[in-house]
């Protein structure tokens, strides 16, 4: 039988455009919540300037000549979050267990404030308890120099600055492993393996200027109207020249469809809004291979023709011929292949693919844009690779309005990977470290992501340190890691807020609280500043002057710093102290270790529009083995990695306007017209009649998989949506718990959560 839900919430269609009144109505929601002082206020007027602080939000680049606020909606809900009033104090953990806050909800968790007090786990009465700092480190450090350097994992979450995370990384290859995961693995790994075996960086190659310079952007699977709002202003931007947008994605984005900027007062009275996608390909989920398969069919067949006829080509063979390798491979491949396989994969008709490869064919110059739509795939590496060569094809990468664009999350997500952040020895600079300090770094490949949680469940990883995040959350199969997490000997976590990941304590536990990057962070030598990279790989200081929220906070370097001293061996090349009395000497060693990038980077720090690291593959200069940009032939046309079956979907699994990651600031979902609920799938109206569903009905989801685990998502309620059939949408973090570790992307381990295969149970 199928329930139906009484205090059913409103899920309606919103009929208005991205920014807008909903915008300053959301904000006039959620700011008064957090009881912002008036500091606070002021705070969101620095943001993204020269000598303000860097969004904690995204990793969008910050113009060289902001507007008066260059904030969005969700920015100034992230400046929010942080400054907030609201205190999770000692007292907070004498009234409740962590047994009993294991029963809250993420919001509830987080909505309680600023931790305030480094706290210990005590098991007796199951609760945090406030200790001192000396006593947390002393204890980490005791417990962290028994273990085998290989079963210690040190996590780190894309938004701890540059600085902490290049002492992070010497700190975990002094100590003796690369057991360095980040969220980067959870998001754009799979760009930083693909674009790197294709064009020889591992990073995109455009800038905000490109904007004004392309004729056509292609928009594959990312959300910008909630997940990057700032490029709106790009986007109109581009729009108003007349460039066409051309959007590929299952749901119909709101952001991708209008925009009316909240910070012009002309288009808010008037409620002018910019229609942003010229056209929109409602392609399935894991269809984008085929998608751009499709497109690349055209342009081979039209310049097969044109060469023929005599005719001026359509491809630009000069580039191919100069630039690339492995041309006819790919071509042989795209003509090989079938217009009715093209179809059933994308589901996308022939005709509508022949509308977007027509304005390919007439633009100069390209961007495409994606975000995780794409990376999250079993096949996201391929994804990305069909991207390239897309864009290959007529010379679209290393000239002024074109080349890719991956859409990077975390606002220092990008840099963390520059400065070592990384389980790869190759990526490490291995050489330039033992040259410096004088030691020998590891070169045993350390964990990543999907192997961290393999490690928890085996048992062979026995402590973790998370840099901020909210790892248990974040990661797929949160039953079984749930399950095994407790075994830990030694849990140790650098936050803000009390999140989901802090209540399943190790046997040794400790939970560290940190400044935030608006917060005025002031050592022996003064007020400090810290830097991030933006996903156009330009780097900005950042300098938080808001009053901490609370007088025990120590910044990330300082608590960085405390636990590595007390567990690498002394080193006369390195002082851990002076590099916290004065964060510049921190970009001295960043600096030296990585000469090409940060040169003069003290001087540099609040270069306007921050100062870019450079791209070879921006310059045509490829740094692959064959010194070319490679076309790849991709292994199939799916995307999804497994077979399609009756009564099997494809689940989605997505952000609301409403949530930054794990961190929910409320209920609604504005854009996609649901309010009060996050208990949300989105169901093809056709699909629903087959499965004789109707709106409002409590559905199960359970996953098809064939390992003896049961992953089983109950409470989800049925709403009809514009997604194309055979494929569902529900939330992330709360539907986590169906993705099986296994089931990740090819190469780069992402995990697959844009693609899992589920069923659907009426019970
Ligand atoms: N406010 C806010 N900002 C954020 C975040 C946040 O949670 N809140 N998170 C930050 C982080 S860490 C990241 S990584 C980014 C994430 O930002 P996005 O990359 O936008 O990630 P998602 O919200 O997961 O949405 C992915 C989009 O891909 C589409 N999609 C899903 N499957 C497919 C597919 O197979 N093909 C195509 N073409 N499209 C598909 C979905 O419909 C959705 O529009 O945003 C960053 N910025
Ligand atoms: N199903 C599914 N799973 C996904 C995704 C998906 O689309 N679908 N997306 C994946 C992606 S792209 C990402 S990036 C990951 C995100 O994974 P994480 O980066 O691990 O998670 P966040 O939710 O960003 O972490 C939030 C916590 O960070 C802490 N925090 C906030 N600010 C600071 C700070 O300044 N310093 C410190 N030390 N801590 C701070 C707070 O305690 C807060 O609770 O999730 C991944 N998981
Ligand atoms: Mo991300």
């Amino acid at each position: 039988m199928v329930k139906q839900r009484s205090d059913k919430p409103r899920i309606e269609p919103f009929e208005g455009p991205a920014g807008g009144w909903g915008s300053v109505r959301s904000l006039a929601e959620i700011l008064p919540r957090e009881r912002l002082p008036a500091e606070g206020l002021r705070e969101l007027a620095r943001q993204n300037k020269a000598d303000g602080f860097a969004c904690v939000s995204c990793a969008w680049p910050k113009p060289a000549h902001p507007h008066p606020a260059e904030f969005c909606e969700e920015g100034a809900k992230a400046t929010a979050w942080e400054l907030t009033k609201l205190r999770t104090t000692p007292a907070f953990f004498e009234e409740h267990s962590l047994a009993a806050l294991r029963e809250w909800r993420d919001y509830d968790l987080e909505q309680h404030g600023r931790l305030t007090q480094p706290l210990r786990y005590d098991r007796d009465q199951d609760k945090y308890v406030a200790c001192s700092w000396d006593e947390a480190f002393d204890a980490i450090a005791a417990a962290l120099r028994m273990y085998d350097p290989k079963s210690v994992v040190f996590y780190s979450s894309g938004r701890t600055s540059l600085e902490a995370s290049y002492m992070y990384g010497l700190m975990a290859r002094m100590y003796g492993n690369q057991n360095l995961p980040d969220s980067s693995n959870m998001c754009h790994e799979s760009t930083s393996v693909a674009l790197k075996a294709a064009i020889g960086v591992p990073v995109g190659t455009t800038q905000l200027k490109d904007f004004e310079e392309c004729d056509a952007i292609f928009f594959f699977g990312q959300n910008v109207g909630s997940n990057a709002p700032r490029m709106l202003h790009d986007l109109r931007g581009a729009r108003k020249r007349g460039v066409e947008i051309i959007t590929f994605n299952p749901l119909r984005e709101r952001g991708l469809e209008r925009f009316t900027d909240p910070q012009n007062p002309i288009e808010m009275v008037t409620l002018a809004e910019t229609g942003i996608s010229t056209q929109y390909h409602q392609v399935k989920a894991g269809g984008d291979i085929a998608a751009i398969m499709g497109l690349a069919k055209f342009l081979i067949e039209w310049d097969d023709a044109a060469s023929a006829a005599g005719e001026p080509p359509v491809l630009d063979h000069d580039f191919i011929e100069r630039h690339t390798h492995d041309f006819d491979a790919f071509a042989n491949k795209v003509r090989a292949t079938q217009w009715h396989d093209i179809e059933r994969e994308s589901g996308l008709a022939r005709d509508a693919l022949e509308q977007a490869a027509r304005v390919y064919a007439q633009s100069k110059a390209v961007m495409a844009i994606y975000g995780m739509g794409l990376t999250q795939h079993v096949k996201g590496v391929e994804n990305v690779r069909m991207v390239v060569n897309f864009l290959l094809l007529r010379g679209n990468i290393g000239k002024p309005g074109a080349g890719p664009t991956p859409v990077r999350g975390h606002s220092n997500v990008q840099g963390q990977r520059t400065v070592g952040i990384t389980e790869k020895t190759e990526l490490a600079p291995v050489d330039k470290l033992r040259e410096l300090y004088n030691f020998d770094p590891p070169v045993e490949k350390g964990l990543d992501t999907i192997e961290t949680c393999r490690g928890v469940i085996d048992g062979s990883v026995r402590a973790f340190i998370g840099l901020g995040g909210n790892f248990l959350r974040a990661i797929p199969d949160t039953g079984p890691m749930e399950a095994a997490w407790p075994a830990l000997d030694l849990t140790v976590h650098v936050a803000t807020k009390l999140n989901r990941s802090h209540l399943l304590p190790g046997r040794i536990a400790y939970l560290l609280p940190c400044l935030g990057r608006i917060e005025q962070d002031v050592q022996t030598s003064g007020p400090q500043a810290v830097s991030v990279e933006d996903s156009s790989s330009c780097i900005h200081g950042s300098v938080g002057k808001a009053t901490p929220a609370s007088p025990h906070l120590l910044s990330e370097p300082a608590i960085v710093a405390a636990i590595a001293k007390r567990i690498v061996p002394l080193n006369s090349r390195l002082d851990w102290d002076a590099w916290v009395a004065d964060y510049a000497r921190i970009r001295d060693a960043i600096e030296a270790t990585y000469p090409d990038i940060f040169e003069n980077f003290n001087a540099r720090l609040f270069q306007p529009g921050g100062f870019w690291k450079g791209n070879k593959a921006s310059e045509r200069i490829w740094l692959t083995p064959s010194r070319k940009a490679e076309f790849h032939v991709p292994s199939g046309l799916s995307g999804t990695g497994f077979a399609d079956a009756a009564g099997q979907y494809r689940l989605m699994t997505l952000r609301s306007n409403d949530q930054f990651n794990t961190t929910i600031y409320g209920y609604h979902d504005r854009f996609r017209g649901v309010k009060g609920t996050r208990d949300v799938l989105f169901m093809n109206v056709d699909d629903m009649v087959r499965e004789k569903l109707n709106e409002g009905d409590i559905v199960t989801l359970e996953t098809s998989w064939d390992d003896g685990v049961a992953r089983r998502r109950p409470g989800l309620i049925v709403t009809p949506y514009s997604i194309p059939h055979g494929c569902l949408g529900a939330y992330y973090p709360e539907c986590n718990s169906l993705i099986p570790v296994e089931h990740h992307a090819e190469q780069s381990h992402v995990l697959a959560a844009k693609s899992v295969p589920v069923v659907i149970c009426r019970i």
